[in-house]
């Protein structure tokens, strides 16, 4: 006897809804989703556990190399369109004078979706939500609160290589006296990283926000002044994070031709292919990341992540520690990134090439 999961069992709704995704069917992935809700399904639940859920899917499927970059953003357009849908189909009620939030992703930041979810859920509890969209300069950001007046501002990010630019965010928002709440993969799964970046709290997801604002609605709500980083503001330790970071964002171009050059040696001199330019660049932004809140976990995590990712022409697996050597050698003076590249290479299961 085949048992059918309800119309809306949230697993069975990703699958159908996926499936959509993967034929480009805009009316059937729409169709899902209202279908879902007429059948009684909780609007979040096909936001946040069928449309997210499928996105973070499509995420694995582009990062294995079974689904093309192409079809990620046939797939995300649609997923923003059915976002729209489930906001006129079951609109979020008035709202209920809890205050207003301003959502915003860093700057350089693309992946608009997550804050965009976040808005819809938020609105739905009651707050008066002005979405603002991806990569949002923090000085233009710093002017809409003057103006705007926020009781709180969400600042979003998928990319830990954004931490500079939330640390700018941050101090743009805080000099207008708004209390920034961070969220979004960059920040770590604990929001490490959030506190170091110095921002007022942290939310794992859309639901888990809701329910904070909705107990405090005006933050700070970090408990303590524990910003999570071990260089204190200020110290001789925090300053030369951030010269060793400035170094590697000053070098960005020339470090990446010098690693490009070490594993491609016909590249040296010549055009490097876009993508292995585009991988090294990111190698890049993640070691200055991690150098700026001095946590090698952010660059392991991402050495171990790009040694996974099958981009054609992009960094091979095989190339990652002669690129860590690489930038190794050609960072000697910056003592602090040098021990990051070398302690990633025990993250991607290699040892280090003996210098000297
Ligand atoms: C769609 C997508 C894109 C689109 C984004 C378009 C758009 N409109 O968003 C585009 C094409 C722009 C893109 C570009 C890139 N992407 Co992309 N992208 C994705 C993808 C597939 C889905 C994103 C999405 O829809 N998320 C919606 C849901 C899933 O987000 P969510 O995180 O659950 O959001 C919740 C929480 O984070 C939280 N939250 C989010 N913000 C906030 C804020 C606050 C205040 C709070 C409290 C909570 C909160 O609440 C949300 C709702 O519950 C993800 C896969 C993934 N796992 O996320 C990859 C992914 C994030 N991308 C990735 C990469 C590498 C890139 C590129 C660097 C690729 C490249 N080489 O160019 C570029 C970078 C561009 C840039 N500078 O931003 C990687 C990142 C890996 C890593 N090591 O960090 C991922 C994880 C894919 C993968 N599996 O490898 N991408």
């Amino acid at each position: 006897m085949t048992t059918t999961s309800p119309p809306t069992d949230p697993a069975a709704l990703r699958v159908a809804y996926l499936e959509r995704l993967a034929t480009s069917d805009e009316p059937g992935a729409v169709a899902v989703a209202v279908g879902a809700l007429e059948a009684g399904a909780d609007p979040e639940v096909v936001l946040l556990d069928v449309v997210a859920g499928a996105q973070r899917e499509v995420g694995d499927l582009w990062a294995a190399g079974e689904w093309t970059v192409v079809q990620e953003h046939v797939a995300t357009h649609i997923s923003e369109r059915v976002v729209a849908a489930v906001a006129q189909h079951a609109p979020a009620p008035a709202p209920s004078g809890l205050g207003k939030v301003a959502v915003a992703c860093l700057d350089g930041e693309w992946h608009g979706l997550p804050a965009r979810l976040l808005s819809e859920v938020l609105a739905r509890h009651g707050w008066a939500v002005e979405f603002l969209g991806a990569s949002v300069p923090a000085a233009q950001l710093a002017t809409h609160l003057h103006r705007a007046g926020p009781d709180v501002v969400a600042i979003s990010s998928s990319l830990p290589s954004r931490l500079p630019a939330a640390r700018r965010m941050v101090e743009a928002c805080r000099a207008t006296g708004t209390p920034v709440l961070a969220g979004g993969a960059a920040f770590g799964e604990d929001g490490r990283w959030a506190r170091a970046v110095g921002a007022d709290g942290w939310a794992p997801d859309a639901r888990a926000a809701a329910a904070m604002l909705a107990a405090d609605p005006d933050g700070p709500w970090f408990a303590d002044e524990d910003t999570g980083a071990s260089a204190v503001p200020g110290s001789r330790d925090h300053v030369s994070a951030r010269e060793e970071q400035a170094v590697l964002h000053a070098r960005r171009a020339e470090l990446v031709r010098q690693a490009a050059a070490a594993v491609r040696p016909g590249t040296a001199g010549g055009e490097v292919p876009d993508e292995l330019a585009d991988d090294l660049g990111h190698l890049v932004d993640f070691l200055a990341a991690a150098v700026f809140v001095d946590d090698p976990g952010l660059f392991d995590g991402f050495v171990r992540w790009v040694g996974t990712v099958t981009i054609p022409d992009g960094l091979r697996a095989e190339e990652v520690a002669p690129a860590l050597d690489a930038l190794a050698a050609a960072l000697a003076d910056s003592p602090r990134t040098v021990r990051l590249l070398r302690s990633a290479h025990g993250a991607h299961g290699g040892q280090p090439a003996t210098v000297g």
